[in-house]
């Protein structure tokens, strides 16, 4: 009899792992290389649930593609740069770089606990100017090829990070920051900017060809937001010049019964009679106040003012009012609308509450509340596209206005430019200077690194700290040596976290960011695991600066993560957000010395779907302990045992349930369906229970093949006690260097099933399909079916009758 103590076995294999180098990455990977890759931590000093739930069940997926035959790169490293660390300088009176150090180390030591297979020589940190060198790289490429620019414009400013935003760091309806939660405000600034709008049309095309989940390839979606639509000229009584609007609805142009120019627009002032002159810039005075974010919100009492011009309709030359009001605005479309208050929410508040005309243009018939917009239906009060679909008449309206000069198909993107400049310390200097003589000159590569400068007071002022240090500020100018200044502004962390999975195949490069050879081994990211919180910021950029990379630095790909899979999030036991003011903090390392890791990594991926998260159940891990301990209790048992013991095990079929087993958990595996994998896992074993309490361990050949199964398939989700066990079953290789078993199709043969497929009620194949399969999967399995293909082609599905496991039945049209 062998106890099962994780405080003693744990630590012994990590060792001996480590010593037998099988975390090291392979060198030439060739085809069968697969990179997976979990989403770098901050290091903010303590690895939490959260980071177990990515990291534990991360690892389970690399050593899984290990055992199948993969040669494995699965590598960690550090988002190293970012406030908190400057706010923790300021608050404890450590230099952040200090802060951060001392920070990576005890997480690294905590990282170990997993049991993760980091390859630790591929360690990296942002932070590191051997990082950072490449990061400033990286912004002279794009500067280099038109792409990093400056420019003055209206930015998000956080009053409390005391720092410009991005665009995507503004969250929520009441617009605040995503860090401090503090209401971001409005400032005219200098900054500067990568121009990821050059390539908004290949963020969206290229998206489609990617295996990531919908409801991120949705939120992509929405962030650039694609707008089909069109330019239509109005003339404007009494001047020569006209006005385009931007619409998306040019069937209702019969329905614009005024225009609204953004207050800004710089025509407002040209055509604003002397009677409202002075009204329409007071107005104009009040807009600036404003932010855009404020501007947009919908629920908001609308504002504007009569400039006192006319615009001409070109479908039907009317005159209508010119307004202007702060609800449309200057950086959108054109900067100016046709207003539509028939089948537009704001222009129809806008109209009620200035009293403006509003003309109803498409009528449709099952419309029941009045105040629905947007809606498409049959034109009227439309002269001659009366009685057509709103959908065609938006196709001829436009033909005849396009033949008149008078239109412009047109599509418009929501995404902005990304800012990336910060007024903060601790980040990558951003490696340009200003010279008296030459104006702005980036810093030549060789250069490279601007370093960080260490001795920096914190006061968080609104300016940068770097502009204090005149060390650090003054400089010769590269291109003349005249009296030159520093930029003083850092880069957004973002810039840092967009190519740091190009770095890992070779940390070591010294030649550029990237070593094209390991990369062209290495790369794309096979599987890249991490919270759905990215699934904007992080994962846009990435995938930006890959395309430019591809473009101006010979990357072989442009897409940088092929498969994506985000992690629930882990909440505290109550069911709410974890954290601190709450007491709901689940500790880690407390449940790993009372369970052990493996217990824990059980758990979490026990506890339901990955992609669900939930609360954290504190009894949970006791449950999967016990389930370690049943397993361990087998193998125990059968290696004390003897042969020839119990009945005759010729009708007991061992192998069978093995062999499904197999099949199922390396379905799951493959699935990302931990829970599932781990159930069938624990079903197996009451099986092995039931036939030893029968028959005791009679069959040793079948026993011996049953538990190492067992042991194999539960190395990848708990990976010491496997090692552990795979020992006392006789092996002497580690049994993370084993192949991961087959399971013979013979033994599992009876889990098919024939489905009867029906068109219209007349049976039209049969189709042999897993025994299990879902009404969804059958009914998909159906369709793709050559014979019926054919009958399904010429008509329309207009329903789907399903009977589980047994029938399918399209009726067609
Ligand atoms: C007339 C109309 C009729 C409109 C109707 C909509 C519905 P998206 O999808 O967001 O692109 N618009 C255009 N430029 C604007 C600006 N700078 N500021 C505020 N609003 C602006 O929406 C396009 C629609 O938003 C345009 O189509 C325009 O209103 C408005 F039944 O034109 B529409
Ligand atoms: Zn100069």
């Amino acid at each position: 009899m062998k106890r099962y103590n994780p405080k003693e076995i744990e630590p012994k294999w990590r060792k001996v792992w480590k010593e037998a180098g099988l975390d090291k990455t392979p060198e030439k990977p060739g085809k069968d290389k697969f990179y997976c890759l979990v989403m770098f931590p901050y290091p903010s000093g303590n690895l939490h649930v959260g980071h177990w739930y990515n990291f534990g069940p991360a690892d389970t997926v690399a050593r899984f593609h290990r055992m199948t035959g993969k040669k494995v790169m699965h590598p960690i490293g550090y988002d190293s740069f970012g406030l908190p660390a400057e706010n923790a300088a300021i608050k404890h009176n450590i230099p952040p770089a200090q802060w951060t150090q001392s920070n990576m180390k005890s997480m690294t030591k905590q990282l170990q606990n997993i049991g993760a297979m980091y390859d630790y020589d591929k360690m990296i940190a942002t932070s590191d100017p051997d990082y950072y060198r490449w990061t400033q790289w990286l912004f002279l490429k794009l500067y280099e090829n038109g792409l990093a620019y400056r420019k003055e414009a209206p930015v998000n400013w956080c009053p409390s990070c005391q720092t410009v935003l991005a665009n995507e760091q503004v969250v929520g309806h009441d617009n605040h920051c995503e860090r401090c939660e503090h209401i971001v405000e409005q400032k005219m600034l200098k900054q500067w900017y990568f121009k990821i709008t050059d390539y908004t049309e290949r963020l969206l095309s290229d998206a489609e060809g990617l295996d990531w989940p919908e409801r991120v390839q949705t939120m992509q979606r929405n962030w650039i937001g694609q707008s089909i639509g069109a330019e239509i000229d109005f003339g404007i009584e009494g001047h020569d010049d006209g006005l385009k609007v931007f619409t998306t609805r040019p069937d209702t142009l019969f329905g614009a019964t005024y225009m609204v120019l953004a207050p800004e627009h710089p025509i407002v002032e040209q055509i604003a009679t002397k009677s409202q002159l002075r009204q329409v810039k007071q107005y104009i005075k009040e807009t600036e106040g404003k932010t855009e974010l404020d501007r947009k919100q919908d629920e908001k009492e609308k504002t504007g003012v009569f400039t006192g011009a006319h615009a001409i309709n070109p479908v039907n030359n009317e005159k209508i009012p010119i307004w202007i009001a702060d609800y449309v605005l200057m950086n959108y479309g054109t900067g100016a609308i046709m207003a539509v208050p028939s089948n537009d929410e704001r222009d129809w508040e806008f109209a009620k509450k200035f009293d403006l005309g509003v003309v109803e243009v498409v009528k449709d018939h099952e419309k029941q509340d009045p105040r629905e917009f947007g809606i498409e239906g049959q034109m009227i009060n439309s002269g001659k596209y009366d009685g057509m679909q709103s959908e065609q008449a938006r196709e001829e309206i436009l033909k005849d206005l396009e033949s008149d000069g008078n239109a412009t198909e047109k599509v418009n993107y929501k995404l902005r430019d990304w800012l990336i400049s910060r007024q903060r310390y601790w980040g990558a200097p951003i490696p340009i200077v200003y010279c008296d003589n030459c104006g702005e000159v980036p810093v030549p590569l060789d250069d490279l690194p601007v370093k960080l400068p260490e001795d920096v007071e914190f006061k968080p002022t609104g300016k940068s700290p770097l502009s204090e240090l005149d060390g650090f500020v003054n400089t010769a100018c590269p291109k003349c040596g005249g009296k030159a200044k520093r930029e003083t502004d850092t880069m957004d962390t973002f810039v840092d976290s967009s190519w740091y999975y190009l770095r890992y195949p070779n940390t070591k490069y010294e030649e550029g960011p990237f070593d094209p050879e390991a990369v062209a081994q290495w790369n794309q990211v096979d599987h890249y695991i991490g919270g759905i919180e990215h699934a904007i910021l992080h994962l846009l950029y990435s995938r930006f600066i890959t395309k430019v990379l591809h473009d101006y630095a010979d990357l072989p790909f442009e897409e940088p993560f092929k498969k994506l899979t985000n992690q629930g999030i882990i909440l505290g036991p109550d069911g709410l957000k974890m954290s601190k003011s709450k007491g709901n903090v689940v500790d880690p390392d407390k449940q790993v010395a009372s369970y052990g890791t493996d217990s824990l990594r059980l758990y979490l991926m026990f506890m339901g779907p990955y992609e669900q998260g939930g609360p954290y159940n504190m009894t949970g891990i006791t449950g999967t302990r016990r389930f370690i301990d049943r397993v361990w209790t087998l193998v125990d048992e059968f290696v004390d045992s003897e042969a020839g013991e119990g009945k005759d095990l010729s009708d007991v079929d061992l192998l069978t349930s093995t062999h499904k087993t197999i099949k199922k958990v390396t379905g799951d595996l493959q699935r990302i369906s931990f829970n599932t994998a781990i159930s069938a896992l624990m079903q197996q074993v009451n099986r092995l229970n039931a036939v030893k309490s029968e028959n005791g361990y009679s069959h040793r050949v079948q026993w011996q093949e049953a538990l190492d199964a067992l042991v194999l398939l539960l190395a990848p989700m708990a990976p010491h006690v496997a090692e552990e066990m795979w020992h006392m079953l006789g092996h002497d290789e580690s049994v993370h260097i084993q192949s991961w078993p087959v399971w013979d199709d013979e033994l599992v043969k009876e889990e098919l099933v024939t489905i009867v497929v029906q068109v219209n009620g007349k049976v039209r194949a049969n189709i042999e399909m897993l025994a299990g399969v879902s009404n969804e999967d059958m009914v998909k399995q159906a369709q793709k079916d050559e014979k019926i293909q054919k009958y399904l082609k010429d008509g329309e599905v207009i329903k789907t009758i399903t009977v589980p496991e047994k029938l399918v039945n399209f009726v067609v049209k």
